[in-house]
């Protein structure tokens, strides 16, 4: 490959150490509506070539922890399991060698790998979701890994999780799910309860696996998706969860999923690279970095 693939436009190569790994699995297998999320990854990792080094919040360069970035995971042809296959063997090989996985999709069911992958290296762990969609369907169009089915193989697992933006579902769902549901932040329950970080943050025992799919943004900041539900969440309420959960707790690993570049919303696919960007910065806020630069 003549251009080399990198997150941010800074060169890593001279850094010493590397604590993240970006993998991209561009898988597409169960689109239900509008498609082009196997475009996603090559789309955000290029859209942060544009997002500036410094972040404007931590005042840090957190390219300096040292970002690599894989080629992408070749799924093409594949089935469903057999590229979640593919996908979990790529996070564990990062996890052994003490690498942060992030894993880019691709539609939401390359999160079942990747939370699978690091469950098996950390006990207890929980999983936060930002989706505007529960995802816990028992099946969907035939396929029990379908993208609207990836939190039900997580309750399968046995991993509790924390779902957050959720704003579409079924009544299967709801039935599944039952009466209090205590895990699950809507957009309405968020802004009836203004504590709610706080909440989501005090349901958390133990190390956490962060799965975004971009569509628990707002489709005015974030139309780039397949299925833009209205009355999403705001990029200051993502990132004062996001600041919140890796203060608080151990972050192992996560994803951002379900990006489906479109045209005219060159801000969407930047928005996306910025929040791994910030999400990363907040992980490896202590981490010293090898120098300040003028
Ligand atoms: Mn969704």
């Amino acid at each position: 490959m003549s251009q080399p693939i990198r997150f941010i436009d800074e060169d890593p190569t001279s850094l010493s150490e590397k604590k993240v790994a970006i993998i991209s699995a561009p898988l597409a297998n169960t689109v239900s509506w509008v498609g082009g999320t196997e475009h996603g990854p090559a789309a955000l990792l290029k859209a942060s070539l544009a997002v500036e080094a410094l972040d404007d919040e931590l005042l840090r360069e957190t390219w300096q922890v040292g970002i690599d970035v894989r080629e992408p995971l070749a799924l093409d042809g594949l089935s469903s399991e057999a590229a979640l296959a593919r996908i979990c063997e790529a996070v564990r090989r990062e996890l052994r060698q003490g690498r942060f996985p992030v894993v880019l999709g691709g539609e939401h069911t390359v999160t079942v790998a990747a939370a699978a992958a690091c469950a098996s290296q950390f006990a207890g762990l929980h999983v936060v979701q930002i989706d505007a969609h529960l995802d816990m369907r028992e099946s969907y169009g035939g396929s029990s890994l379908s993208h609207a089915c990836v939190m039900r193989r997580l309750h399968d697992l046995g991993l509790p999780c924390t779902q957050v933006g959720i704003r579409s579902f079924s009544p299967g769902e709801l039935d599944f799910l039952g009466h209090d549901r205590p895990g699950v932040f809507t957009t309405e329950r968020i802004r009836r309860e203004p504590d709610w970080v706080e909440q989501v943050c005090g349901r958390i025992n133990g190390p956490v696996y962060l799965t975004l799919d971009v569509d628990g943004f707002d489709p005015a900041i974030m139309p780039a998706t397949g299925t833009p539900e209205p009355d999403g969440l705001s990029w200051h309420q993502v990132t004062s969860l996001f600041r919140a959960l890796a203060a608080r707790h151990r972050l192992v690993g996560m994803d951002v999923v379900e990006l489906a570049p479109c045209p005219g919303a060159h801000h969407a696919v930047f928005t996306a690279a910025k929040i791994l960007y910030r999400t990363l910065g907040y992980i490896f806020k202590e981490t010293p970095l090898p120098g300040k630069r003028g």
